[in-house]
């Protein structure tokens, strides 16, 4: 039976699945799980993840939550190019470093500013809470002077010289900040060639899946420029 992804193409980890499955020429059927529909909390998608979140895969009989064992799953499964989970001890322990801190770090950092600068504001129709949106910043450059500095360093990518499911998790989640016309690095020039650089090893399926997104930013410099 077929390998299916149900997800939400606003979702970041989603994107980092779906990703992975098209540069690896992995065939899947595409299950749209719309979040803001509902989708996900319909009996149909619980009996895949309880949790009622995105994404999850199906194979067969076999159903799996979380990116990054979904990831690590199909890295396994279809023999993918040694260099998204390398073999090698050493290297393979970078990445899970990078994986396990990304979670509480990366994922969590990020999520709060674009909830605090996005999400809230359209969900609950109000003004961008500034001094939430001040600290969720804060916390967020700690996360960015940690990825460059004890991550990407001078190497291309976080975990050395190619890139790995840590680079694949990690864009998307910068990405959702660009939504708000936010430059993720203000300050942080090597992170942006290494986006730069990631973004081009995931392409052209990097851009159709982030269309949301620069749709999004295009909306908000529109609107800004006419509340001017
Ligand atoms: N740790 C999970 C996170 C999954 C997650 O939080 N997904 C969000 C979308 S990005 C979701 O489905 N939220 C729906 C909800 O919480 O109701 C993973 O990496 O897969």
């Amino acid at each position: 039976m077929a390998l299916s992804i149900h997800y939400d193409i606003m979702s970041q980890p989603s994107r980092s699945v779906l990703l992975f499955c098209e540069v690896n020429n992995i065939s899947y059927e595409k299950e749209i799980t719309t979040i803001s529909s509902g989708d996900n909390q319909a009996d149909e998608f619980k009996a895949i993840n309880p949790m009622g979140r995105v994404p999850a895969m199906k194979d067969g009989d076999f159903t799996l939550t979380e990116s990054e064992a979904i990831l690590k799953y199909l890295v396994n499964k279809y023999k993918t190019p040694d260099h998204w989970y390398p073999s090698d001890p050493l290297k393979k322990a970078k990445v899970d470093e990078y994986l396990a801190w990304h979670h509480a770090n990366t994922r969590t950092h990020c999520i709060r500013v674009f909830w605090t600068e996005v999400l809230i504001p359209k969900m609950k129709g109000r003004d961008v809470d500034q001094k939430k949106l001040a600290e969720a910043l804060q916390l967020l450059d700690g996360t960015l002077s940690l990825l460059e500095n004890m991550f990407l360093k001078d190497q291309p990518f976080l975990c050395g010289d190619d890139i790995t499911l840590a680079d694949l998790m990690a864009v998307p989640e910068f990405m959702q900040l660009t939504a708000a016309a936010r430059n993720p690095f203000p300050n942080q020039p090597k992170l942006t060639a290494w986006l730069e650089r990631v973004k081009s090893r995931l392409q052209p399926k990097f851009d159709e899946f982030h269309t949301p997104i620069y749709k999004m930013k295009q909306k908000r410099l529109k609107d800004t420029k006419a509340n001017l």
